[in-house]
């Protein structure tokens, strides 16, 4: 299996109960690497473009105030299997349905406060990483 990248994003619920070094480590301790890291509050614009895809969801309203609501920490994350390997290390989008021991069965407070977003293809890693990242902000 070839070295990826993707995009991770510690949401507001949990830079807030500071949980950013906890998850951090969580990600580490899987053998992801962090290869660029910064604190961002973003915009409502910028909540709305990252999530454009949920756009005629019923919850888009309730995830933009959720994501606009404190900072965030957006990541590159770097590994062996990398995006697959974040999405097991997160757990299920609903915490009450996501197993023991991932990031949000031990700290999410519910599916839309959830303490982290994660890519779920090369395709979507390499988009989101760009919306937040220039190629020098990444050292690998
Ligand atoms: P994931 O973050 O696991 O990739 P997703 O892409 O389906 O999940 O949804 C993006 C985010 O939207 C999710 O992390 C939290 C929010 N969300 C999803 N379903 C929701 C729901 N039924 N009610 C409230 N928020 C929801
Ligand atoms: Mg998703």
């Amino acid at each position: 299996m070839a070295i990826e990248r993707t995009f991770s994003m510690i949401k507001p619920d949990a830079t807030r109960r500071n949980l950013t070094g906890a998850i951090t480590k969580m990600l580490e301790d899987a053998g992801l690497s962090v290869v660029a890291s910064k604190r961002v509050w973003m915009s409502r614009r910028e909540a709305e473009g990252f999530y454009a895809v949920h756009k005629e969801r019923p919850f888009f309203g309730e995830l933009v105030d959720t994501m606009t609501s404190g900072p965030t920490v957006v990541q590159v994350l770097q590994g062996e299997n990398a995006i697959a390997k974040n999405r097991e290390v997160m757990g299920a989008t609903n915490p009450e349905s996501a197993d023991e021991g991932t990031i949000r069965k031990t700290h999410a407070l519910s599916i839309g406060e959830n303490s982290v977003h994660g890519s779920d293809a090369p395709e979507t890693a390499a988009a989101e990483i760009a919306y937040w990242f220039s190629d020098t902000e990444i050292v690998g």
